[in-house]
C-alpha cells in the first residue's frame, strides 16, 4: 500500500490520467454481436455502450418471446470470486421485466444503484421498482413489494420482496441507492466507502440466510451493480471493492490491472480519468483509516508550479 501511495505522489493527477489513457487505448477483448442484433437494439439504453458476447448475462427466454435472451449486462469477477458482480445499465421501461428475470435467475439479493433516476432533468434510469412503502408493482410473472425505505444522507436502503407468481416463491431483495454521486464527477470518498461497506454487510447477511446452497461460494450470488450506462460509476464501485478485498487479503493493490481485467468483461468500465484517480484516492483513504499508512503521510495529486490542467 505504501507503494501505491508513492506511485500516486509521483505520478500525480497528470500521470494517472496518462495511465488511464493507455488503458482506454487497448483494443476490445471480445465481440459485440448479440447486442447489435436488430431484435435487441431497443434494449440498449445507449447505442455506444455495447455488451460483450463472452461475458453477457443470458436471461431465460419466455414462451411469448423465445427469440432472445438478451439484456445489456455482463458478469464481472470479484477478488478470487467468479461472477461476483453483474454490471448493467439502468433499466429501461421495456427491459424492467428482463431485469427482474435476471435478478431471479441469478438469485441476486443485493442491487447497487449509483445514479439517481433523474439528473439535470434528464432520465438516467427508469423507476423499475415501487418506491413508496407498502406499494407494489407487477412485472409480468413477478410482483415486487416495497417493505421499507430508510433514507440516509448519502444513500437509501429499500427492502423489497420479489414474488414469482409462476413458482409461488418469494425472496427478499435489498436495493441500495447511492444518491451523492454527482453526474460528471466523483463522489466524496468517505460516504462512498461507508456505502461500500454497507453493501458488503447486507450481502453477507443475505447470503448467510440463504444457507447451505452458498457455502462453497461464501460471498454469495452476484451483486447487481448499475448506474445509467453501467460502465462509469459501476466500474468505479467494482474497482474499489476488488482492490480493498485484495488489500485485506494480501496487503497489496493493483488498480491498473484490476481495471484492465474488469474492462475485459464489461467493456468501457470506468469512463472518466477522474474516476480512475478517485479509485486511488478511495483505496488510500481506506488504508489511512485502517492505519495501514501513517496519518502523517500526505496524498498529493496536484503538480506544484503553475501547471493547471
Ligand atoms: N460517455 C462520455 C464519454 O464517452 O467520454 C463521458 C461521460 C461519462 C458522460 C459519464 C456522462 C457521464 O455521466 P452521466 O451518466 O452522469 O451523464
Ligand atoms: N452515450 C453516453 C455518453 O457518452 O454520455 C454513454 C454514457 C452514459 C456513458 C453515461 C457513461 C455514462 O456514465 P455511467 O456509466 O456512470 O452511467
Amino acid at each position: 500500500i505504501q507503494e501505491l501511495l508513492n506511485k500516486v505522489n509521483s505520478l500525480k493527477r497528470k500521470g494517472l490520467f496518462q495511465e488511464y489513457g493507455s488503458i482506454k487505448m487497448e483494443a476490445p477483448t471480445g465481440t459485440f454481436h448479440t447486442c447489435k442484433q436488430k431484435v435487441n437494439l431497443s434494449k440498449n439504453r445507449y447505442t455506444d455502450v455495447l455488451c460483450y458476447d463472452h461475458s453477457r448475462v443470458c436471461i431465460p427466454p419466455t414462451e411469448e418471446d423465445p427469440s432472445t435472451d438478451y439484456i445489456n449486462a455482463n458478469f464481472v469477477d470479484g477478488y478470487m470470486q467468479k461472477n461476483a458482480y453483474i454490471s448493467t445499465q439502468g433499466p429501461l421501461p421495456r427491459t424492467y421485466v428482463d431485469f427482474w428475470r435476471m435478478v431471479w435467475h441469478n438469485q441476486t439479493r443485493v442491487i447497487v444503484m449509483t445514479t439517481r433516476v433523474f439528473e439535470r432533468s434528464r432520465s438516467k434510469c427508469g423507476q423499475y421498482w415501487p418506491n413508496e412503502v407498502e406499494s407494489d408493482e407487477q412485472f409480468e410473472e413477478f410482483i415486487v413489494y416495497n417493505n421499507s425505505i430508510a433514507e440516509g444522507k448519502d444513500f437509501t436502503e429499500t427492502h423489497l420482496m420479489l414474488h414469482n407468481t409462476n413458482t409461488g416463491e418469494s425472496r427478499e431483495v435489498i436495493h441500495l441507492q447511492f444518491t451523492s454521486w454527482p453526474d460528471y464527477g466523483v463522489p466524496p470518498a468517505s460516504p462512498f466507502l461507508d456505502f461500500l461497506f454497507k453493501v458488503r454487510a447486507l450481502q453477507q447477511s443475505a447470503t448467510k440466510e440463504m444457507g447451505v446452497e452458498w457455502t462453497d461460494h461464501p460471498l454469495g450470488p452476484p451483486i447487481i451493480v448499475h448506474c445509467s450506462a453501467g460502465i462509469g460509476r459501476t466500474g468505479t464501485f467494482i474497482t474499489v471493492d476488488i482492490c480493498l478485498r485484495r488489500l485485506e487479503d494480501v496487503g497489496t493493490v493493483d488498480i491498473k490491472e484490476t481495471v484492465r481485467k474488469i474492462r475485459s468483461q464489461r467493456a468501457f468500465s470506468i469512463q472518466m480519468p477522474d474516476q480512475y484517480v478517485f479509485c486511488h484516492q478511495a483505496v488510500l483513504e481506506h488504508a489511512m483509516k485502517q492505519g495501514l499508512i501513517s496519518s502523517m503521510e500526505q496524498i498529493s495529486l496536484e503538480d506544484s508550479g503553475s501547471d493547471s490542467d
